[in-house]
């Protein structure tokens, strides 16, 4: 059984069992690109929301990710669609740990998507590997410290506020640049927090404070960030940009359903790209493509 110590805040800090310990070793290092399945247990995110709501819905979807091939499969209980109002701490623990309590019995490897420090702590004591944190640290201060007692991997999103506020912080003069910088700050904020280096991941956070020109930009750009040295994730899945991008003829964005190839394609630009790991909620279609990707570059 996991144990929970208790740091300076008074936060539990998580302890991970012997499979995730395991996870969090290896998985920053993995040898092929990193597959995240999306299980999102709200009523409300873009394009699963409400469907995983029911416990055994959102096991049996999650399990049959793993067997599709997901190497992780990221677990949220609080949507971060743009406009989106926040939910409370209590209600997101309530939505995710039966779901992760359950996974960790079916042996499932998990990331937590949460930017609390308290539902990440809870989450690692009840079997995930890696916190997964669309604010890259800034939304809580508590965050790099129960991290850094884990010991577990930290996905550091780009990130420049809450979903309600994020439409207007879409300003950038050089949007790789500043992107670029801003993660670079919140690498140095987690290493002050005591974080180990080879335990960071970064990511663009396209679509979150990104309008689709940004985002394109940061699909262009993506060995820029890799460029600055720590595996990078990314997160395109069924996003708006790809909606804008294959509108109907009135201009209307094609529906979240349709967007898998689109998704797909980016799958392939980003691992060839030289990414880490992509994040999708449709797993069977990216690690296809990615085997694709392998079989021929070792046939180059
Ligand atoms: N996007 C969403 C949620 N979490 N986490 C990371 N690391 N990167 C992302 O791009 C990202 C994320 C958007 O919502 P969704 O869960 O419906 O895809």
């Amino acid at each position: 059984m996991n144990s929970v110590s208790r740091g300076t805040t008074g936060v539990p800090a998580g302890r991970p069992g012997p499979l995730s310990t395991f996870i969090q070793v290896t998985i920053v290092r993995h040898p092929s690109p990193v597959v995240m399945g999306v299980l999102n247990v709200t009523p409300d995110s873009f394009s699963d929301g409400g469907r995983y709501a029911n416990l055994d819905a959102a096991v049996a979807h999650a399990v049959q990710m793993r067997a599709e091939g997901a190497d992780l499969v990221d677990v949220g209980g609080e949507s971060t669609r743009p406009g989106a109002d926040r939910i409370d701490a209590d209600t997101e623990l309530a939505r995710v740990l039966p779901v992760i309590r359950e996974l960790a019995g079916h042996g499932v490897p998990m990331s937590i998507d949460t930017t609390r420090a308290r539902v990440a702590a809870a989450a690692l004591e009840a079997g995930v590997a890696l916190v997964n944190d669309v604010s890259g640290g800034l939304a809580d201060p508590d965050m790099g410290r129960v991290v850094a007692d884990a010991g577990c991997p930290w996905v550091l999103m780009h990130w420049r506020g809450h979903s309600r506020r994020m439409g207007e912080l879409a300003v950038y003069a050089d949007v790789v640049k500043e992107v670029c910088a801003e993660l670079s700050d919140r690498v140095d904020d987690a290493l002050a927090a005591g974080v180990s280096p080879d335990r960071l991941i970064l990511d663009p956070g396209l679509g979150f404070a990104k309008a689709p020109e940004h985002t394109w930009r940061l699909v262009a750009h993506l060995p820029d960030l890799i460029t600055l040295g720590y595996p990078v994730l990314v997160g395109a899945s069924r996003k708006s940009h790809l909606g804008r991008l294959l509108a109907a003829p009135d201009g209307e964005p094609r529906p979240v359903a349709g967007r898998e190839a689109a998704t797909i394609a980016t799958t392939v630009l980003a691992v060839a790209a030289g990414a880490w790991g992509i994040r999708v909620h449709e797993v069977q279609g990216s690690v296809d493509a990615i085997k694709v990707w392998q079989a021929t570059e070792a046939a180059r």
